[in-house]
């Protein structure tokens, strides 16, 4: 028995000590101690022996299987040991690598300013509408005294779905919508994206427009002029200067443009206000009696003034971005600036 247990043991310490790998190891384990290992069935044999015999061999046996079980755990950990080294040379970590930044979603630089044009208005007790971007002609020119010879009508400068069905070329006609379906006083606000044929560096077949109105009883001029400059103020800076010029539309009368201090220059003239000084920021007037016909109001009771804005324009200047063509390339690195 004891030569027996020597021999096995010595070969189990050998494979153990050429064993190349943790899952070698493992099984050498398994080969001598697992329930169906070498010493196991020597255990069994046990049952045959009594007395002095049994006692003595099953001594043997134990000190034999804890001398193997000792060498397993070196090895076993030994095989441990040089993982972690691998492990921790291979995936050195550069404590000195600048971090990676994590850029939080913005919202684009037209939205940012539609938001804040939104805000001032809704502030004067003004409410929002919305209407088809696929509008009829009857709403986006006959309903706003647009003559049938205008030149905006052209072709070259609207797009066309059909004879009647055309792409919205200003947000006008949800005016007209809301007029024909509610009665003054209205305070009302419509943006959104319109569309012309139009596409060089400083126009876009598709913008964005605020057009607004208000509807009431004794509605003048000097409520024109007193809403549109705090609205110049709010967004430009109190201190902003606001000059009136008169104008002309189809669907005003009298019109006026609106121009502001160059934001640019403060007035000395430079590039952007082509050295005149003055930005022209809206065009507005006091609502037509024909566009009033139109959506069955009494032109003799009621009186309105309406004004319309571009976007991206206000944009361009509030930001400081001289190519329009930025804002539709969806660039991150031109997006993450604002
Ligand atoms: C501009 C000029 C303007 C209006 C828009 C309007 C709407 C109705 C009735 C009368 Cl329903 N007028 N809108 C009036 C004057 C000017 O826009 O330069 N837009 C960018």
């Amino acid at each position: 028995m004891r030569e027996r247990l020597d021999r096995l043991l010595k070969e189990a310490l050998s494979e153990l000590g050429n064993a190349a790998s943790k899952e070698a190891a493992l099984q050498v384990k398994a080969k001598y101690l697992g329930r169906k290992g070498e010493l196991s069935s020597l255990l069994k044999e046990l049952a045959s022996l009594t007395g002095d015999d049994k006692r003595g061999a099953g001594e043997l046996i134990n000190n034999a299987k804890n001398s193997l079980e000792a060498a397993v755990g070196v090895r076993l950990s030994g095989f441990d040991e040089k993982e972690m080294a691998e492990r921790l040379s291979a995936e050195r970590v550069d404590v000195t690598l600048p971090g990676r930044c994590v850029y939080p979603g913005k919202l684009h630089p037209v939205t940012q300013v539609l938001s804040e044009v939104e805000e001032i208005f809704l502030n004067l007790g003004f409410t929002i509408a919305e209407g088809p971007e696929v509008e009829l002609d009857s709403y986006n020119f006959e309903a706003l005294n647009i003559p049938k010879d205008h030149p905006a009508r052209d072709m070259q400068d609207t797009f066309y779905v059909s004879g009647d069905v055309l792409l919205r070329t200003h947000t006008s006609p949800v005016q007209i919508r809301v007029m024909e379906r509610a009665a003054p006083p209205l305070r009302v606000i419509a943006p959104g994206t319109v569309y012309r044929r139009d596409s060089d560096i400083t126009h876009t077949p598709m913008f964005h427009q605020v057009e607004g109105f208000m509807v009431d009883e004794g509605v003048t001029f000097a409520n024109l002029k007193a809403v549109l400059t705090h609205f110049l103020h709010r967004l430009f800076g109190e201190k902003t200067s606001v000059r009136f010029r008169p104008s002309f539309f189809p669907f005003t009368e009298p019109s006026a443009e609106v121009d502001i201090r160059c934001v640019i220059c403060s007035g000395k003239g430079c590039r952007v206000c082509k050295g005149s000084g003055w930005l022209e920021i809206l065009g507005a007037g006091m609502i037509h009696p024909n566009v009033f016909k139109s959506v069955n109001y009494d032109y003799e009771k009621f009186s309105g003034f309406a004004f319309g804005l571009g976007i991206e324009r206000i944009a361009m200047l509030k930001f400081g971005i001289d190519d329009l063509r930025l804002f539709f390339e969806n660039d991150l690195r031109f997006l993450r600036q604002f």
